[in-house]
């Protein structure tokens, strides 16, 4: 029996979105969506973002693009993975390195207003109501800033014949970099779209997309939200 996902009506056909440094051509059957860590414990005060010191308003300017973008990616029946970052109740798989790293107060384990920060089940791991997956939808857990370190997400990946991504999330110079290069490492195009990633620092923000689309687009293309739903429709 198939599942839900493959049951679904999936638009086929080759697409082509204006991009940097050139057109990002992509198969519908053969391309996701990939958003990553729009967890509470990121974009909302009390999580991990505010223990680091940061101000985590800066990051909320992405979900409406993401809202939007979701909602039309799904209409075409293709496929979102969502991931989250965080760790095990007993923090097993948390490196002493990480639980020490920036000497902060309060660290990944202990108790805050969300829950404990960074740590699975808690309120604050998971993702903000504003983009809550479907039932359907895969959410790949990492212990890592980069998705696939120790989970199943190139499996999962494979097992259904993806070989592109569109890559959305936070934040833009950490998660959704060390992701989009280890994804690309392993022979996955990557489109990441500018208004759908977002940092805590603006000048990481726009070096950060501007890395990637460097020296001939090294790791990947840098495109918009925009762009994506107009060529969707049609209308590009
Ligand atoms: N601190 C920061 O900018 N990011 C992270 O720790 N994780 C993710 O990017 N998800």
């Amino acid at each position: 029996m198939q599942s839900m996902i493959q049951d679904r009506a999936v638009e086929t056909g080759r697409v082509t979105v204006a991009a940097d440094p050139y057109e990002f051509v992509f198969d519908r059957a053969r391309c996701a969506l990939l958003v990553i860590d729009m967890q509470r414990d990121f974009l909302e005060p009390g999580g991990f973002g505010a223990a680091l010191g940061n101000d985590v308003s800066l990051l909320r300017s992405t979900i409406e693009p993401n809202r939007g973008l979701l909602q039309a990616w799904r209409q075409t029946g293709g496929l979102v993975i969502h991931t989250r970052e965080g760790h095990r109740p007993d923090l097993a798989d948390l490196p002493p390195a990480k639980k020490t790293r920036g000497r902060g107060a309060v660290t990944i384990g202990d108790a805050g207003p969300m829950g404990r920060i960074l740590v699975r089940g808690e309120a604050g791991h998971d993702i903000i109501p504003e983009l809550y997956p479907l039932p359907e939808e895969p959410v790949v857990d990492k212990p890592g800033k980069g998705a696939f370190f120790a989970t199943d997400l190139h499996a999962i990946l494979q097992n259904r014949g993806i070989a592109q991504l569109f890559v959305t999330g936070v934040t833009t110079e950490v998660c959704v970099h060390t992701t989009v290069r280890e994804a690309n490492d392993r022979g996955y195009d990557c489109c990441v779209l500018e208004d759908c990633v977002g940092s805590y620092f603006p000048e990481f923000q726009r070096i950060g997309l501007q890395m990637i689309r460097a020296q001939g687009g090294i790791f990947g293309w840098v495109s918009h939200s925009n762009t994506v739903l107009a060529a969707l429709a049609g209308r590009q």
